[in-house]
């Protein structure tokens, strides 16, 4: 059953967003992902945050470029956390992405993470930190993954050295 819901405002969406999946793949979080658009398709966000617990889901991650209301009116209907990714904009270059998600108000947090491909794969590392929190074998994937990264850094070095 899905742990992780993944959702975008488009399927424009998809060449930032599936960096967070792929994180989530590799650190073998269940998740489901959809298209869902606070603008387009009001009726299915609603109906997706209001049945997102119930579903099962214990985290969201919700991608928008642009006008990028979907992650805040997610997060405004459910008490489950929820991640947003500001996807890069043509026009703005994803500025207006970041301020349309980080600026909510008090009250109904939403986390936010970079602008594009850094930051929705961040956001899959996040929300697998968060259900590794109570999960022991996802916890010790996310270690592993970090001394992955050590490593790989290490060999920078020795690279750097020759
Ligand atoms: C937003 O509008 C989407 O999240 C997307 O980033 C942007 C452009 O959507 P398309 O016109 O490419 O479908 O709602």
């Amino acid at each position: 059953m899905a742990m992780v819901g993944v959702i975008m405002g488009s399927i424009s969406d998809w060449e930032t967003m599936e960096h967070a999946c792929d994180m989530l793949d590799e650190l073998k979080v269940p998740y489901e992902k959809d298209v869902i658009s606070a603008h387009r398709t009001p009726d299915s966000m609603f109906e997706y945050a209001k049945t997102a617990r119930e579903r099962g889901l214990k985290v969201i991650i919700a991608g928008a470029g642009g006008a990028a209301h979907l992650p805040g009116m997610v997060a405004a209907q459910t008490t489950l956390p929820v991640i947003g990714v500001p996807v890069q904009s043509k026009a703005l270059n994803g500025l207006d992405s970041l301020f349309s998600i980080v600026q909510m108000p008090g009250g109904v947090p939403t986390a936010t993470v970079a602008i594009g491909r850094s930051g929705a794969k961040n956001a899959g590392i996040l929300a697998a930190q968060m259900i590794g929190a109570f999960d022991d074998e996802v916890a010790n994937r996310l270690a592993a993954y970090r001394d992955t990264m050590q490593a790989s850094v290490e060999e920078m070095r020795v690279e750097l050295a020759k």
